[in-house]
């Protein structure tokens, strides 16, 4: 390990002396790295600057939350502060670090119903376990960030400006886009009305996000807390279903592979509705099956819309990739489009 690692790994009260440390994980956000020390293991984060600003903001949301996920016994992030007693630290970048979660598995697509089941139980949970946090502490780190029609907006201004030249190489999916856009207002604006609650949510909740237990299977605990804002339960049904129903990877580049496998999303369904049946209100309900559309055509615009923009929010491994992602997802939609009323009944039959 070099010594820049060392001293950067000297501002945090770790045990042990720091070993190695690898690249860890998929996430498209931070730059994540597993860290050994001679007696425990951490993870070691730099946290993207360009899309969390408010470095000081978004880690005290991240310790709230996870003092009162704690406090009701539940397993999460911890937070391994500096040694001046900072949950961060500002040196070249920003960086923190977490305990290791042990003896878990992280999976980035399902193929088993009942591990499905067991994660829309645990993030079920995870939003009955929030109900009675206090939202106004937390501060929106992210703004907007489920805004859909925002989110169009935005994408708008990205073809406009087209500042790579890059609209020409995917005007098919511009057009896609375009045609559906009177479609993707009805959760902000069931929320502006007030007939669809305000809740906090974890608005992130792909299926990487949660830890399993690798022995049992069993959800252990919910990482990646940078988004935990007010939200619409909705949005944590949908995304968990958008990543982890799909039958083939979020960039597939054979569209023919992709799909969205019914059976994984009645299970999810089933553990979800489950944990929040006491809550969740008719509303709320009759708009699941929407929800998986919406979150699925509103990442597809993001993808998009970061490849007009010269690849500046997500992390990509290669050149095109977000327009990769793009093409993915937007297949993903159109199968989400054909299978909506089925998965309509599903919710409803529960
Ligand atoms: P990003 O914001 O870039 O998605 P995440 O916080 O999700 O980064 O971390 C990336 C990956 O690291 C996660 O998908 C998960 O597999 C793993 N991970 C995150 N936190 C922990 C932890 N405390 N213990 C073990 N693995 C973790
Ligand atoms: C990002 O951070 P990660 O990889 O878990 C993104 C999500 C997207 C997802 C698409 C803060 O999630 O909103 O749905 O990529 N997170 C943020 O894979 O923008
Ligand atoms: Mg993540």
């Amino acid at each position: 390990m070099d010594k820049k690692t060392k001293d950067l790994l000297g501002k945090f009260n770790i045990e042990g002396e720091p070993i190695s440390i690898t690249p860890y994980g998929e996430g498209h956000i931070n730059q994540t790295f597993l860290v050994e020390t001679d007696k425990k293991r951490y993870l070691l984060q730099r946290i993207n600057p360009f899309v969390m600003p408010n470095v000081e903001g978004l880690m005290e949301n991240i310790c709230r939350v996870t003092e009162h996920l704690k406090k009701k016994g539940t397993e999460t992030l911890s937070v391994i502060f500096t040694k001046d007693g900072k949950s961060f630290y500002k040196g070249e970048g920003y960086y923190r670090v977490y305990d290791f979660i042990e003896n878990t598995v992280t999976y980035q697509r399902i193929t088993d119903e009942r591990v499905f089941e067991n994660i829309g139980r645990a993030f079920g949970t995870f939003q009955n376990q929030l109900a009675d946090f206090n939202a106004g502490l937390l501060v929106e780190v992210i703004p907007n960030f489920h805004n859909t029609p925002d989110r169009f907006c935005k994408f708008e201004q990205a073809v406009k400006n087209d500042v790579k030249n890059r609209a020409a190489t995917c005007s098919e999916e511009i057009e896609f886009f375009k045609e559906r856009k009177n479609t993707l207002g009805k959760i902000v604006e069931g929320l502006a009305d007030g007939s669809i609650p305000l809740r906090v949510t974890h608005n992130d909740t792909k299926v990487n996000n949660i830890l399993m237990d690798a022995v049992t299977n069993d959800a252990r605990a919910i990482v990646d807390l940078d988004t935990v804002m007010p939200g619409s339960m909705t949005y944590d049904f949908g995304d968990a279903v958008r990543s982890g129903a799909n039958t083939a990877k979020e960039d597939e580049r054979d569209l023919s592979k992709i799909t969205i496998n019914l059976g994984l999303f009645k299970a999810y369904a089933k553990g979800f509705c489950g944990a929040v049946k006491q809550s969740i209100t008719k509303k709320e309900k009759d708009l699941l099956a929407y929800s998986v559309y919406l979150m699925t055509i509103e990442v597809a615009i993001r993808f998009l819309t970061d490849y007009l923009m010269g690849d500046v929010y997500f992390r990509t491994k290669y050149e095109n990739h977000n327009l990769i992602r793009a093409k993915a997802q937007i297949q993903y939609v159109k199968e989400i489009e054909n299978n909506m009323e089925e998965m309509a009944k599903i919710i409803r039959e529960l």
